[in-house]
């Protein structure tokens, strides 16, 4: 597969935005793809908020088994970060979330408060793009989006939400100037933080084939009736007869092909997927 592309050009205004903003927030959410949480990890941004408590939510933490996801968390915590599995749709893991952050910034809450101040901690929520940012600022509003308008210091126009003890930042996603291995890339790909429109489908769907026939045969054996098939190109085949994805005259269509296994995979229909 060619060099997958990334543009740090346009990622340069987001940056801005969250160094700018910087001197506002007393921490950050770092949010976290549960599939490939690794591969996920912006260092550009680990840097940038290198001063800051962080916290890093490995989200969509229904799309995998919960032992990976917590092994995951484990590796996170074991290099002394703090780490959380959350998924955005469900209330419980959203509370625990809360929590985790009241936790984080308790002895701050509790200094302010013998002071007799009262103010929210400023949370800033960055990320790869399509972690589920901004839904998880929504769950953990309630929807109600709070908005607190312009704060000193902070960009005009910027948009806080309000909750009780805390008020979030969302900000656009950001992708890493560099990758420290094309296995990484693709895994955003397959996640869907990559843009699209650069993305050869085709060659995306034959690598993720070629990743799952190893990892997870018999998941892809269930979804799409497929048997004994160890390559990619023939699992693309297999799909294609299975699903009827044929041109006029009989050729396999293979772009039909891909784009329903990458559906298929973003939408966690082939089963609960681990790529890390
Ligand atoms: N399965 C699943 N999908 C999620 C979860 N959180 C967000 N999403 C979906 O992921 C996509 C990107 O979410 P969004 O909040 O826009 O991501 P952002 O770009 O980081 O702000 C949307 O289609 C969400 O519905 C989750 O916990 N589980
Ligand atoms: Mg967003």
């Amino acid at each position: 597969m060619k060099h997958l592309q990334w543009f740090p050009g346009h990622m340069t205004a987001a940056m801005r935005m969250m160094e700018e903003n910087l001197k506002a927030v007393d921490g950050v959410i770092i949010v976290l793809d549960a599939r490939a949480p690794f591969s996920s990890v912006n260092r550009k941004l680990d840097g940038l908020f290198k001063d800051k408590k962080i916290l890093y939510v490995l989200n969509k933490c229904d799309l995998v088994e919960i032992s990976d996801a917590l092994s995951a968390v484990k590796k996170f915590r074991e290099e002394g970060k703090s780490a959380v599995c959350v998924s955005a749709n469900e209330k419980r893991t959203v509370d625990a979330l809360y929590g985790a952050l009241l936790a984080l910034f308790k002895d701050k809450l509790e200094r302010n408060k013998e002071k007799g101040i009262f103010k929210p901690m400023r949370v800033m929520v960055a990320g790869i793009p399509n972690t589920g940012k901004s839904t998880i600022i929504n769950a953990l509003s309630g929807g109600k989006k709070t908005q607190t308008g312009n704060k000193a210091g902070v960009t005009r126009g910027k948009q806080w939400v309000r909750l009780k003890d805390l008020e979030l930042l969302d900000t656009p996603g950001t992708m890493p100037p560099a990758f420290d291995d094309q296995q990484s890339a693709l895994r955003l790909a397959y996640i869907g933080s990559m843009n699209d429109a650069n993305i050869d489908f085709n060659d995306l769907a034959f690598e993720l084939l070629k990743e799952l026939l190893v990892k997870y045969p018999e998941l892809l054996k269930a979804r799409y009736d497929i048997e004994g098939v160890k390559e990619p190109l023939d699992a693309m085949n297999a799909v294609c007869v299975r699903r009827g994805f044929l041109l006029k005259g009989g050729d396999y269509d293979y772009e039909r092909c891909a784009a329903a296994v990458i559906d298929d995979f973003r939408k966690g229909r082939i089963g609960k997927i681990f790529l890390d």
